[in-house]
């Protein structure tokens, strides 16, 4: 690879924006809302962002681009598929919990469930998520599907894979601003308190790292080269 120095300062920034976004729901939920805890509570609910950011974006964006690490060539494509198909297991798992704590507050505090569009978009990302997993894990990772069908799905797999994943991120950007016009009241979201500020920030931060993946993901000179393949 003619530009590793220009590859390596893309992962080490998308690294950088992504755990910073992490940082900034810990400190969103911990300092300016009610903590963390597993009892019904506000504090149940705040699992949710913090869980859908390191999950269904983070790890999710490093399982993305985890083919393309120049110093993973040598290791057998077997290995990284493991890798790819682990760490979006992980994503998946974060994602269902989160969704479980968003429910369970609601449930246990009477507030209906599934009329918003963060709601009806976030609900269709996971189970898509899922299909996507699960579809990926029979044709790819299992030693059935012949090399023809692999083939014919590959570039599906990559398109529904990135549409999945700009969609999870557009969605918590529709997420975190029903939840700072719901939760700030005195001061009002319109008055700009710090805490606003703060999350307004953090929306930025996961469009750049977004950005930052499909960038990555998309330039076709830093794909895995073929002939490494094994
Ligand atoms: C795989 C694999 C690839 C693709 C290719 C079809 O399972 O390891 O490189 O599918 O065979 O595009």
């Amino acid at each position: 690879m003619e530009d590793y120095g220009r590859f390596l300062a893309f992962l080490a920034s998308s690294l950088l924006v992504g755990f910073v976004s992490v940082i900034l729901s810990l400190v969103w939920v911990l300092h300016y809302r009610e903590g963390l805890s597993w009892d019904g509570s506000a504090a149940e609910f705040n699992w949710h962002p913090v869980l859908i950011i390191t999950g269904f974006v983070f790890i999710q964006g490093i399982a993305i681009i985890v083919y393309r690490l120049p110093w993973t060539w040598k290791c057998s494509k077997l290995l990284m598929k493991f890798i790819h198909a682990g760490l979006n297991t992980t994503a998946m798992i974060l994602a269902i919990v989160s969704v479980v704590a968003a429910f369970d507050f609601h449930n246990a505090g009477n507030i209906p469930n599934m009329y918003s569009l963060h709601s009806w978009i976030g609900l269709a990302a996971v189970i898509f998520y899922c299909l996507q997993l699960f579809l990926g894990f029979a044709v790819f990772l299992l030693p059935f599907a012949p090399v023809r069908l692999r083939a014919a799905l590959m570039p599906i797999h990559v398109y529904s894979g990135l549409t999945i994943f700009a969609t999870v991120i557009a969605t918590a950007l529709m997420g975190i601003t029903e939840k700072l016009i719901f939760a700030l009241k005195n001061p009002a979201y319109s008055e700009s308190p710090p805490e606003a500020i703060l999350v307004n920030c953090l929306g930025l931060l996961l469009v750049i790292f977004g950005s930052l993946i499909l960038w990555m993901a998309s330039r076709p000179h830093w794909k895995r080269p073929p002939a490494e393949n094994a």
